[in-house]
């Protein structure tokens, strides 16, 4: 799937009215950690760029991808926050594992969004080795922690507006 004319991260930030009412939780796997930290930090940066509040935003972190969806679970069922950001770095090696854990996180990510309505967001980068993650988490092709906090952002800007009465706009 070519990236081309679908990278957000060239925004790195979004207006959105009201911004300071949302709350926004980041999950971070440990594994790869300089990766996912810079990850982190990218969105971090973005969310407050574009006027979130730090108090307003929650870091979690856990062991591993796999992890991220159980926690992401835990926190939609709180019901507390505006939108779930999940961040991973997974890494193929020599055991077919890469596979089955991109394919279990992809499908328990997905299967949350698809049976609640708090966003969840998929900042998980499934790479073929080091120098692709060092590329997308702040080198040559951007951070895709930027563009996490922008989708993010996008929906939760979505669901309030979905929410909102219509007020005579067609
Ligand atoms: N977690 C990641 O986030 N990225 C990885 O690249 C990654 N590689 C793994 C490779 C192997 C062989 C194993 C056993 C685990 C790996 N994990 C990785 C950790 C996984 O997401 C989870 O934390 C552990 O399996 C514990 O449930």
């Amino acid at each position: 799937m070519s990236s081309e004319h679908q990278s957000l991260s060239a925004k790195q930030m979004v207006s959105i009215e009201n911004v300071d009412h949302f709350h926004f939780t980041i999950i971070t796997a440990q594994w790869n950690h300089s990766v996912t930290s810079a990850l982190e930090q990218g969105c971090i940066e973005t969310l407050i760029k574009s006027g979130v509040k730090r108090d307003n935003i929650q870091i979690l972190s856990v062991p591993g991808s796999w992890e991220l969806i159980s926690a992401a679970s835990m926190v939609v069922e709180q019901q507390l926050t505006s939108a779930v950001i999940c961040i991973g770095a997974v890494i193929k090696g020599g055991t077919p594992h890469f596979e089955y854990i991109c394919q279990g996180v992809t499908d328990g990510l997905s299967r949350l969004c698809s049976t609640q309505s708090i966003p969840v967001i998929y900042g998980v980068l499934t790479l073929n080795n080091m120098e692709e993650a060092v590329e997308r988490s702040g080198g040559r092709l951007g951070n895709k922690g930027d563009e996490a906090a922008v989708a993010a952002l996008e929906m939760v800007n979505l669901r309030r507006s979905l929410a909102t009465p219509n007020q005579g706009n067609g």
